[in-house]
């Protein structure tokens, strides 16, 4: 029997960057050949989605703008030049939008490199609404039984710090040091890090986060407002300094501190995207210290299955609290605020 789609749907939509976020119909989109039509169930709301609400960021948005890029729900259109798509499969919508696959990057597998990537929620209509059109190559193949409420952080914050993860070269036994750790990115970073065999010092603000990120299974925790020395408590409690540090806290003086706590022959890895935002090194400590740091951006299709992978079996819990669509705005204050413990996950049926 075929699924009926209706015309019009619900959604949050701004018109311009730092504008009211109106919650209100608007059409169902269109499906292009190559797309799928996914029925949002739920979308988290990554604080990538306050930056470009804001415009923070000095790239090019479309406007007016759906948000959004944690996306979970059920396919209801295939395009006519899509494969390996059916109605009824469960599909993830990430921010990767579309890649050109033709690019050096793309032919090795490296598409997060694509220079003509599209990015939902940013440049294309996104997750905060009940259907998306989206590219069936990048659309996430989610198991069956997955459960759809709480896999929607994965799709950004669980694929993103997974990556991250890996590229730090961190091995079994080390000590990773993860700022920002009671936040959507950190609050998965923390037991993804606990997977691989990792152990965790998670630094965020405030008593309530620390019991937060302890739960999580960080073995300690280092309070930024209250801690004298930041890069001084890192490096005693992992002994001489983190073997990789896991920048995922929006503020410029949290990556600076990273450069000085992590350990000899360490990894920084960038992750958060605070506007405008430098990081200075000293040249000498550097060469000496012989440190890496790397930006990391998301993850390749192959990360996102393997990330999904460690959630699906169960190895990894989103902690999510579930509101309505309309309530977006208010996300966004408490984001702001750094009120959250874990990530806000939207119900598009409310
Ligand atoms: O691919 C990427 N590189 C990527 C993907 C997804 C998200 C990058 N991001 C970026 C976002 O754009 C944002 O800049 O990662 C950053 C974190 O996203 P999030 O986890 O969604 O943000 P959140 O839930 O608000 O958590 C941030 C945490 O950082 C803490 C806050 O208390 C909060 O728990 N924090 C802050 I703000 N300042 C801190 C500091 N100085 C801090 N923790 C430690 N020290
Ligand atoms: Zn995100």
């Amino acid at each position: 029997m075929p699924i009926e789609i209706p015309q019009t749907q619900k959604a949050v939509i701004f018109e311009t960057n730092g504008g009211p976020l109106n919650y209100t119909d608007i059409p169902v989109p269109q499906i292009k050949s190559n797309e799928i039509l996914v029925n949002i169930k739920y979308s988290g709301v990554c604080h990538s989605d306050l930056h470009a609400w804001k415009g923070d960021w000095q790239i090019p948005y479309k406007l007016p703008l759906v948000g959004g890029h944690e996306g979970a729900g059920v396919v209801v259109g295939v395009g006519e030049n899509v494969q390996g798509w059916a109605i009824g499969d469960l599909a993830g919508v990430k921010l990767i939008n579309s890649t050109c696959l033709n690019c050096e990057h793309c032919q090795q597998s490296n598409e997060t490199s694509c220079a003509t990537k599209t990015l939902n929620g940013i440049n294309m209509d996104g997750t905060f609404q009940q259907y998306c059109a989206t590219d069936a190559i990048q659309a996430a193949k989610l198991p069956a039984d997955i459960d759809l409420k709480s896999v929607g952080p994965i799709l950004c914050a669980g694929i993103t710090v997974y990556k991250g993860l890996k590229s730090s070269d961190a091995k079994p036994g080390q000590w990773v040091a993860i700022s920002g750790a009671a936040g959507g990115l950190g609050s998965l970073a923390i037991q993804y890090a606990k997977a691989l065999g990792l152990r965790v010092v998670g630094i965020d603000g405030g008593a309530e986060k620390g019991e937060f990120v302890k739960s999580l299974g960080a073995e300690a925790y280092v309070d930024f407002t209250t801690s004298k020395d930041i890069a001084k408590d890192i490096i005693a409690v992992t002994n001489g300094g983190a073997h990789a540090a896991l920048n995922v806290a929006s503020s410029e003086q949290a990556i600076q501190k990273s450069v000085e706590y992590v350990r000899q022959s360490g990894t920084v890895i960038l992750i958060a995207l605070p506007p405008n935002a430098k990081l200075t090194v000293d040249v000498l400590s550097t060469v000496v210290k012989q440190i890496t740091i790397r930006g990391s951006y998301v993850g390749t299709k192959w990360d996102t299955t393997e990330a999904i992978d460690f959630f699906h079996r169960g190895l990894i819990k989103c902690p999510i609290k579930v509101v309505g669509m309309a309530e977006v705005e208010r996300v966004f204050k408490e984001m702001e605020e750094g009120k959250i413990l874990g990530r806000y996950v939207l119900d598009t049926s409310k």
